[in-house]
């Protein structure tokens, strides 16, 4: 059962998010895939969050470009942690997306990380970290990610 659920904004952030998807595979994180349009399939985009929870998905992956609104739009209808990727797309090269997803307004938190490739990653480590609080398994197996980083 995928306890993390990964949401993209467009087809077109298939490659982009690809990171985060290796990442969930190399520690053993069962996860989805979705690409969901908070602009395009804005229906989709609450009735996935909504029934996140109780189908058994404990943390929300969320990247986007441009306007990105997909993470806080799904935060706004769960109140499971969703973290937010801002992807480079567009003209403004992901600084659009990453003012969007850092500046939610307070009460609706989303997790931001880095903009582009790294944040993906991040966005897959952070999962790890929030699910290791209670899946033993996910926290071993991110532990000896992070010991093996030691060795250099
Ligand atoms: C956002 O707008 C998507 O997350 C994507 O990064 C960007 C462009 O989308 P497309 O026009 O390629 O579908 O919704």
């Amino acid at each position: 059962m995928p306890l993390v659920g990964v949401v993209m904004g467009s087809k077109s952030d298939t490659e982009r998010m690809q990171p985060a998807l290796d990442v969930l595979q190399q520690l053993g994180i069962d996860h989805e895939i979705n690409i969901i349009s908070a602009h395009r399939t804005p229906k989709k985009a609450q009735e996935y969050a909504q029934a996140a929870r109780e189908r058994g998905i404990e943390v929300i992956i969320a990247g986007a470009g441009m306007a990105a609104h997909l993470p806080g739009v799904l935060a706004s209808w769960t109140t499971l942690p969703v973290i937010g990727v801002p992807l480079t797309a567009g003209d403004l090269k992901g600084i659009d997306a990453l003012l969007s997803i850092v500046q939610m307004p307070p009460g609706i938190p989303v997790a931001c990380v880095a903009v582009g490739s790294a944040g993906a990653k991040n966005s897959a480590y952070l999962a790890a970290q929030i699910l290791g609080i209670k899946h033993e398994d996910i926290r071993a197996s991110y532990e000896k990610y992070r010991e093996e980083q030691t060795k250099g």
